[in-house]
């Protein structure tokens, strides 16, 4: 097997002669995730959704929706949610709302139409670096900071989350930021996320949540990924925060599927 580097926390696996994913053993992909939070697949045979599940069983049990295993994800028409519209997706991770013993250790993903253009990019942001990285002030800012998450359940996830910024990441304990990007212009009319920093006044909690906006979204912690058909990514949630740039063009076909592993 080939490996490239992605970018500073990512790594591309291209297959040998159109290998199919379920060959490749688990324990060899389980290694990779040693030294990188994210993967992406390249040259290997498409999975039908049975075999998406199949093959994110081998990585430990996995996180059952409304909708099953399985997540379809495309625009639609009239969304009860902005996940499902062109514009931008916050920084999140995944199972937020579920509680720490339901929020996957990998999501899965697999492209079925690609965006061969500007926008709907995935982003990913290197959570452990941004903190590591920001000066002593900054950072027991960080470290003092409890947030409180309140967005009505309007698709498959919602509800009211108090959750500490920094937390250990669970497989090596170093700390990451864990954190609902605020101030999303693109949810604001159709599935709003209250961000607010517990024990501040609203214009110091705006204050600081900004701050930490600007601090993530500096280019140095950032991989932006630009759909191609055919491809898998699988990722590291409890290392990575991710989100996504608006597309450009309402008519995007770009669709991807998504499997949670716990
Ligand atoms: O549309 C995307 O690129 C990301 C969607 C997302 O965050 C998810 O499916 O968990
Ligand atoms: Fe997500």
């Amino acid at each position: 097997m080939n490996i490239e580097n992605l970018c500073e926390f990512g790594g591309i696996v291209h297959a040998a002669d159109n290998t199919n994913l379920l060959e490749l053993p688990s324990s060899y992909i389980e290694n990779l995730f040693k030294d990188y939070h994210l993967l992406l697949f390249r040259g290997f045979d498409s999975l039908s959704k049975d075999e998406m599940v199949a093959f994110s069983e081998r990585f430990g049990p996995l996180l059952k929706w409304d909708f099953g295993y399985v997540f379809d994800l495309q625009i639609q028409e009239n969304p009860k949610n902005h996940i499902f519209r062109e514009g931008r997706l916050e920084l999140h991770w995944d199972g937020s709302y579920l509680g720490p013993e339901k929020t996957p250790k990998y999501s899965f993903f697999q492209c079925i139409e690609g965006n061969d253009f500007e926008g709907g990019e995935t982003i990913f942001c290197d959570s452990i670096n941004a903190f590591e990285d920001s000066d002593d002030e900054f950072k027991s800012k960080l470290k003092a900071a409890n947030i409180t998450y309140q967005t009505e359940r309007k698709a498959h996830f919602g509800g009211t989350l108090s959750w500490p910024l920094v937390c250990p990441m669970t497989n090596d304990g170093r700390p990451v930021i864990r954190y609902m990007e605020a101030f999303n212009e693109d949810n604001e009319d159709i599935n709003p996320i209250d961000v607010s920093v517990d024990g501040m006044d609203r214009l110091n909690s705006d204050a600081f949540l900004r701050e930490l906006n600007a601090h993530l979204y500096k280019s140095k912690y950032l991989y932006q990924h630009r759909w191609t058909k055919g491809e898998f990514l699988m990722f590291n949630n409890n290392a990575l925060l991710h989100g996504r740039n608006s597309f450009q063009s309402a008519s995007d076909r770009r669709r991807i599927q998504r499997v949670h592993i716990l």
